[in-house]
């Protein structure tokens, strides 16, 4: 491609060094990332992987690298590791495996899933895959190869990313993310670039969780270049505790808080009105929405102070550049995506779109999406995907099915039956799912389910009749495109174990199987090559050069390049920024942001919030996991080595509760009466919000009884969930619930 980019080496990508062999590559998963890192892995004579440190030439991390990936080395030679397939000899949740050979379980499975597709239709066979890792072209590929609609992860309400891409969407036609100068092979020193004045940090934790493409820690290189940082949190982080201003805010009221934003900004004439003018539509309505949300009002209900309201408000209108680096947190509630809008709305009010240091278009994916097979499979087929028909919002643009419709499907046999289901990277019992119980039932009731994990977890021991095992990023050959980081970088195999097989190659095996005329290769290396096509690249000629990054403009909004008419203006019915939004209007949802209280909650439920009196967040990312990973590792375990409950010592002291001692978290599984509860270790801390407790999500203890599913229904907090999500399909009580905390008692 003309105007590429590529980091110049001066060594090949592989070389010796001491008594070792250096292979340069990007980490990916297994084990799970979000990121992409340049790193260096360093194999003994014996092929070992002893040592991984960061990449000081790759441009996006700088040499840089998190514990989890220098612990990585015991993550591939951890001897808890599956390393053969297996077929389960017992029945479902009991410890009894027997190995087969490759083509055993390739057989095996061809013949089922041929089976379930000849006679009850492709779409009786579900697939899964779980968040960020690099599966996702493959495994959609292969669903949707085969027939299947029913693909996607089994979060409710898809409550991570989709409401804050789709809130976006509503109003741009795009999603935008922070310009930390990413798409730069010279990063800070790329003339072009600017560096933001303001990053509003908004229920995002850049630094132990490195979310969805965005580095965390290039927040602190703009700090040092800068940047002033405004954190909206429950907790005092510790970005929080070196920003400019901390709103500890209640959870699940975000949307509250930035309508109140609006609010300042509109009132006090702070908003570009030349941009408003020229770019958006809908103000005038949008004005009227504001109105109602003073930032006395939104004091009262977000639980922060109405001046440092208006503070953060005044400092995001009146930067050069600013960024919102917003988070999970936004999506965890069932009203995600109408919050989301409210946030996006921020960004148009102040024209940070598609400008230096404020937010930019992520990098064309399409190299990537190449590989997806959306075009494999029959509109009819397709038509049968579960969720569309409750959620009109699928239609718009979602190309996952709904977790809850397919759960649900397990359950009633209805619209048709479900018979079998492809787990690929994810452990929906542990972590991902709402209500595990439910869902193991649910799964239950399919005839054949297949797991492909480095690990036994859960999921795989509650569930799997065919166990797949998978080589991890340093075992494995891939390729990472776009990425918010517009740039082509591959995964490069620096430990060669012939008796694993990649995801990649796993799906390439079985997709020959089932459907070979979409899977035409002979190996995973010429997939990938055929994926760069586009850009003029073998997979073996990137492996040599990259990362390289594609050219990048601003201001395309100007130029006509955001749409495919070449008009200037967004991919918006009205070509504008729709701050009322067409879309939303189209799939029966409201056109402009609102709030809604959290239910349950004290506002909407005042009688089960005397009984349980803490409002309630969960799954806050630790430096040492991966959600429901790295529990096996020693390193990692040791830094954090049980689930707590953070608490503020006021509110311990009412409780009489000491540091380390175990405890119950109960709480209402919405508004059903049914309740659930979870076992945390008391941890003290007066970064928490008074009145506002927080737990680790994805606990289970892998040295535990596999036969009680490894303790996982006494630790995971997503039994106090309630069942379903928001009205629009997406967003889920992740981050907004209630609870009581009392101690465990001796024997329990
Ligand atoms: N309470 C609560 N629950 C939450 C959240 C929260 O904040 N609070 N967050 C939610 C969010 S945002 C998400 S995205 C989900 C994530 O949920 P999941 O994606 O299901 O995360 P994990 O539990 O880590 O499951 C990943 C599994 O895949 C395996 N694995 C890792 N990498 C690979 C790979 O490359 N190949 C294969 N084949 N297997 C691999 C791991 O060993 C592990 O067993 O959790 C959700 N759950
Ligand atoms: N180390 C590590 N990294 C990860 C993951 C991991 O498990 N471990 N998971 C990956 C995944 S899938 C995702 S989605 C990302 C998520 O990464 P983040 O978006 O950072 O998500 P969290 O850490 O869950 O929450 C971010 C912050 O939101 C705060 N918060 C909680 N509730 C609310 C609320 O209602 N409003 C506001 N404003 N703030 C709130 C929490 O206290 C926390 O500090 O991380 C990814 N990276
Ligand atoms: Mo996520």
């Amino acid at each position: 491609m003309e105007g590429m980019t590529f980091v110049g080496h001066d060594k090949p990508f592989q070389y010796a060094d001491g008594g070792l062999t250096v292979t340069r590559g990007s980490a990916w998963s297994a084990p799970g990332c979000h990121l992409g890192c340049g790193v260096l892995m360093y194999t003994d004579e014996d092929g070992r992987l002893v040592k991984v440190e960061g990449d000081p030439e790759n441009p996006f991390n700088e040499g840089r690298l998190c514990v989890r990936c220098l612990a990585v080395p015991n993550a591939v030679n951890n001897p808890e590791r599956i390393r053969k397939p297996m077929r389960r000899i017992g029945e479902r949740g009991e410890d009894k495996w027997e190995e087969m050979t490759w083509d055993e379980a390739f057989d095996l499975i061809e013949e089922k899933f041929t089976y379930y597709k000849e006679n009850f239709g492709a779409e009786s066979v579900t697939f899964w895959q779980g968040t960020g890792r690099d599966i996702a072209a493959w495994i959609t590929r292969l669903a949707w190869s085969f027939g299947s609609p029913n693909y996607g992860p089994s979060l409710n309400g898809l409550a991570c990313y989709a409401p804050r891409v789709y809130g976006c969407i509503a109003l741009s036609g795009s999603f935008w993310v922070g310009d930390y100068s990413q798409q730069f092979a010279d990063r800070y020193d790329n003339p072009q670039w600017k560096r933001p004045d303001v990053i509003m940090v908004w229920g995002n934790n850049p630094l132990p969780a490195n979310s969805d493409g965005a580095y965390g820690h290039w927040v602190i290189d703009c700090m040092q270049r800068g940047s002033k940082v405004v954190t909206i949190d429950p907790k005092v982080t510790w970005l929080g505790s070196r920003s400019e201003l901390m709103l500890q805010v209640r959870p699940g009221t975000d949307a509250a808080l930035a309508l109140a934003m609006g609010n300042v900004m509109v009132e006090e004439g702070l908003y570009d009105e030349e941009f408003v003018e020229q770019w958006c539509t809908g103000f005038d309505e949008y004005k009227e929405v504001v109105k109602g949300y003073t930032p006395e009002k939104a004091a009262e209900i977000c639980w922060v102070d109405a001046d440092d309201i208006r503070k953060a408000a005044r400092m995001f209108a009146e930067a050069d550049g600013a960024i919102i680096q917003w988070g999970v947190a936004l999506d965890q509630k069932e009203e995600a995506v109408t919050a989301c809008q409210a946030v996006a709305s921020l960004l148009m009010l102040t024209g940070n779109i598609d400008n230096p240091g404020g937010m930019i278009k992520p990098p064309e994916v399409l190299m990537y999406l190449n590989g997806w097979g959306f075009d494999l499979i029959a509109p009819e087929q397709y038509a049968k995907r579960l969720g569309p028909d409750k959620y009109k919002f699928y239609n718009a643009g979602v190309p996952a099915a709904s977790a809850e419709c397919m759960i649900e499907a397990m359950e009633t046999g209805k619209p048709y039956p479900l018979k079998a289901a492809w787990i690929q990277t994810t452990n929906p019992l542990t972590c991902m799912g709402v209500d595990p119980q439910r869902t193991l039932e649910a799964f239950k009731k399919l005839d054949f389910i297949v797991v492909v994990d480095p690990f036994k977890t859960p999921t795989l021991m509650a569930l799997a009749d065919v166990v797949l095992p998978v080589a991890m990023f340093p075992e494995r050959n891939g390729i990472r495109c776009g990425d918010g980081a517009q740039r082509i970088e591959t995964i490069n195999k620096a430990v060669v174990d012939p008796t694993l097989l990649s995801d990649m190659e796993i799906n390439l095996e079985l997709g020959r199987r089932l459907c070979p005329d979409a899977w035409p290769w002979d190996n995973v290396e010429d997939m990938f090559s055929a994926v760069y096509e586009s850009v003029g690249l073998t997979f073996e000629e990137a492996q040599r050069k990259a990362p390289g990054y594609v050219p990048f403009e601003y201001y395309k909004y100007k130029t006509g390049k955001l749409r495919p008419d070449g008009q200037p203006g967004f991919m918006t019915p009205t070509g504008k920024l729709e701050l009322w939004s067409n879309m939303m209007d189209a799939v029966g949802l409201p056109p402009l942001p609102a709030y809604e209280e959290p239910t349950p909650g004290p506002v909407t439920t005042p009688e089960l919030y005397e009984k349980y009196p803490f409002v309630l967040t969960t799954g806050a990312r630790r430096f040492n996991t991966f959600h429901a990973e790295n529990r096996e590792n020693p390193y990692l375990r040791r830094i954090h080595s049980e689930p707590a409950v953070q608490i503020h010592p006021a509110d311990a002291e009412r409780l009489g509760l000491t540091e380390g001692e175990w405890v119950w978290v109960e709480g209402p599984k919405g508004t059903t009466g049914d309740i659930g509860r979870c076992k945390r270790v008391v941890e003290i801390t007066p970064t928490m919000l008074e009145g506002v407790v927080s737990t680790d999500h994805a606990w289970w203890h892998p040295e535990g009884d596999p036969e009680r599913l490894y303790d996982v229904f006494d630790l995971n907090v997503n039994q106090l969930m309630p069942w379903g999500c928001g009205p629009s399909g997406m967003g889920a009580n992740y981050k907004c619930l209630l609870c009581r905390i009392y101690k465990v008692e001796k024997g329990e």
